[in-house]
C-alpha cells in the first residue's frame, strides 16, 4: 500500500553531516572484511521553524560491501546532494528522490538525506515514522547475523551466546572455504532453530556444487552468494539448490526488485533502505513483493540508534513475514548516539511511537564519535 497520508513539507535552513567513528563491541567478519569500527556518516537537517531531523548514511569506510564508501558519500553529499536539496529550500519527504534524481547511483547518500528529511518533516507533524509507513506491528522478532570466527567450534560458542539472549534467527556469514563446516556445525549443535547463510557475494556459478551442498542443513535461505550484477546466474543456480536464494547486494531499487524476480534470480527479498536510496523505495519494493507473495525481510548496515529506529519501524509493515537483521544496538555497541537504544525483549525489538523517528540524539555522544563535520547552508 502507497503512504496513505504524505508528510507535511520542511523548509531547510542548513544541513550537517558528521563522519563518526564508533568502536564494535566485537570484530565482525564477512567475506569482504573485518570491522573493528564503525564509519558511518550521521545528518542532521535544521528547519526553518527550528525543528531538526536525523539520518545516517549506511556506507562503509572501504568500498567492498558496495561501490558506495564513506569518502565518496561525504563528496556527493557536500558538493552535489546537499546543495541541491537546500536549493529547493522548502520540500516533502515525497519530493527529495526526485529532486536528487539527476545524480546517478549514490543510494545510501541520497537515504540518509530523506530519511532526516522524512524525520523533521513527521516531528513536525507529531507522527511516527511507523505510522507514516503504515506499520502495523507494535514488536519486530529479531536476528542476529554473526560474523565469521576463528573455527566453527567458536561460531557455535557464539551463536550459543546470541541464542541465550533470545534472538529468534540466526544468520552466519560464510565465504569459500568456511561454509560448509560451519554450517554443518551450527546445525547439529542447534538442530531446530531458524538459520540462514550470507555470502556476501564471494561465490560464482562454478561453486554452484559446493553451494548445493548447504542444502541438507534445512536453511530459511541463502543470501547473495554470487556478485550483485550476476542476476541471470543467479537464476542458473536458483535451479541447482532447493534452498531458497534470496538476493541482498543485487536489489538496488524497486525495479531491480521487479527484474530479479521476473527472472528467477531470487524468491525472498532482503530490503534495505539504504541500499535502494531510501525508505520511501524500501516500501515501493516491500508493496510489490507482497502483491507477488514474496517474503521480505529488513536487512541490516550495523545502524546506529537513528537508522536502527528507522528500520524497525520499516519491518513493523505487514509485508515482513521473515525475522530481519535489527538486532539490539549492544550487538554491535558499548554506547550508542541514542538516548535509549533498541533492546532486546522476548527475542523482540520495540517499534517506536514517538515523533519521527522517535529516539532522541545523545549530544554527548555523538560528539564523542565525530572526527569530521560540514555545514551546508542555504
Ligand atoms: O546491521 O545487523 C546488522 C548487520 C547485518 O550482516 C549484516 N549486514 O550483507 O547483510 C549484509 C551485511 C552488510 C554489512 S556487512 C559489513
Ligand atoms: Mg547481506
Amino acid at each position: 500500500m502507497p503512504i496513505a497520508t504524505p508528510a507535511a513539507s520542511a523548509s531547510l535552513d542548513e544541513i550537517e553531516l558528521r563522519v563518526l567513528q564508533i568502536p564494535l563491541v566485537s570484530p565482525f567478519t564477512t567475506s569482504f572484511g573485518t570491522e573493528t569500527v564503525r564509519e558511518v556518516i550521521v545528518v542532521r537537517v535544521r528547519t526553518a521553524d527550528g525543528g531538526d531531523g536525523w539520518g545516517e548514511i549506511v556506507t562503509q569506510q572501504a568500498p567492498l560491501y558496495s561501490s558506495e564508501y564513506t569518502q565518496g558519500a561525504w563528496d556527493v553529499a557536500t558538493r552535489w546532494l546537499g546543495p541541491a536539496l537546500l536549493e529547493r529550500g522548502t520540500l516533502a519527504p515525497e519530493d527529495v528522490a526526485r529532486v536528487l534524481e539527476p545524480f546517478v547511483g549514490h543510494r545510501m547518500a541520497k537515504a540518509g538525506l530523506e530519511l532526516a528529511v522524512l524525520d523533521a518533516a513527521l516531528r513536525s507533524d507529531g507522527r511516527s515514522l511507523a505510522s507514516y509507513l503504515g506499520a502495523t506491528a507494535k514488536t519486530i522478532p529479531s536476528g542476529v547475523s554473526v560474523g565469521i570466527q576463528a573455527d566453527p567450534a567458536a561460531l557455535v560458542e557464539t551463536v550459543q551466546g546470541y541464542l541465550a539472549e533470545g534472538y529468534v534467527r540466526i544468520k552466519i556469514k560464510i565465504r569459500p572455504g568456511r561454509d560448509l563446516a560451519d554450517t554443518a556445525a551450527v546445525r547439529s549443535a542447534f538442530p531446530g532453530i531458524p538459520l540462514q547463510v550470507d555470502a556476501n557475494s564471494a561465490y560464482t556459478l562454478a561453486d554452484a556444487d559446493t553451494l548445493a551442498q548447504l542444502d541438507r542443513f534445512d536453511l530459511l535461505l541463502i543470501e547473495q552468494p554470487l556478485q550483485e550484477d550476476d542476476i541471470v546466474d543467479h537464476a542458473a543456480l536458483a535451479q541447482r539448490l532447493r534452498t531458497p536464494i534470496c538476493l541482498d547486494e543485487s536489489i538496488t531499487s524497486a525495479k531491480a526488485a521487479r527484474d530479479a524476480l521476473a527472472l528467477g534470480a531470487t524468491t525472498v527479498i532482503n530490503i534495505k533502505a539504504g541500499r535502494v536510496g531510501g525508505y520511501l523505495e524500501a516500501v515501493r519494493i516491500h508493496d510489490l513483493c507482497r502483491d507477488a507473495g514474496i517474503p521480505v525481510w529488513c536487512g541490516g548496515m550495523l545502524e546506529t540508534g537513528i537508522g536502527r529506529a528507522a528500520n524497525a519501524a520499516l519491518a513493523a509493515m505487514p509485508g515482513f513475514t521473515l525475522p530481519g537483521d535489527v538486532s539490539a544496538s549492544d550487538r554491535f555497541y558499548a554506547r550508542d548516539i541514542v538516548a535509549s537504544p533498541v533492546v532486546l525483549e522476548d527475542g523482540h525489538v520495540r517499534v517506536p511511537t514517538g515523533p519521527g523517528l522517535g529516539v532522541e540524539i545523545d549530544a554527548e555522544a555523538l560528539e564523542s564519535f565525530t572526527v569530521a563535520r560540514a555545514t551546508l547552508r542555504r
